[in-house]
């Protein structure tokens, strides 16, 4: 039996979960036998956008890009999972523009900028408050919040693994599953 195609667009601040969201969603996936991939900083930043840091504009062409190859992965019939923090609202309106309606998941993984920064898993926030990293998302350049999220996601009330049971659920619920 065939597959619907999805994206699912974490987006949210550093810190916030979307990885961690994401990748128990996508190993779920992946042993219902669903074909998955997952666009990351990780496989991202570091190849396709390497030439790209964090000003506005770099920001706003990463997402174009990560739009742009999602779109692709739609069209091979895949469920794609994409974590970056997508911090404006106009970039995140183009990559749902790009896809047929219903194929385009906006998830906020939503915590407070002091919850994710209580955690600072990498020490990045020590060293934006520390003025060692400018532009930093929610420190000296803005995050514009999801209006209207398929999904809304508050780790700071969730367990990573409650916060994968409301995506999957709510996979099932539309019949992608
Ligand atoms: C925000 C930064 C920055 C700045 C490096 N601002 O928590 P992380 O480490 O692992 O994830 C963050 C990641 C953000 O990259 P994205 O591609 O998701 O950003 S965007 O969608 O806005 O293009 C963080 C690290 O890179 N990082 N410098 N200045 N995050």
């Amino acid at each position: 039996k065939g597959q619907k195609p999805v994206i699912l667009w974490f987006t949210g601040l550093s810190g916030a979960g979307k990885s961690t969201v994401a990748n128990i969603v996508e190993k779920r996936l992946t042993h219902m036998g669903k074909h998955t991939y997952t666009l990351d900083g990780d496989n991202v930043r570091h190849g396709l956008n390497h030439d790209l840091g964090f000003t506005d504009a770099d920001r706003v062409e990463n997402i174009r890009r990560v739009g742009e190859v999602s779109k692709l992965m739609i069209d091979a019939g895949l469920i794609v999972l994409v974590s970056f923090i997508s911090p404006f609202r106009a970039e995140r309106r183009i990559v749902r523009q790009m896809v047929e309606d219903g194929e385009f998941w906006e998830v906020f993984v939503d915590a407070p900028l002091e919850v994710a920064e209580r955690r600072d898993v990498k020490g990045l926030y020590k060293k934006a408050r520390a003025g060692e990293i400018k532009n930093f998302t929610g420190i000296d350049s803005p995050y514009e919040p999801p209006e209207d999220p398929e999904l809304h996601i508050e780790t700071h009330k969730l367990s990573p693994d409650e916060a994968a049971d409301l995506v999957l659920k709510r996979l099932e619920a539309a019949g992608f599953l």
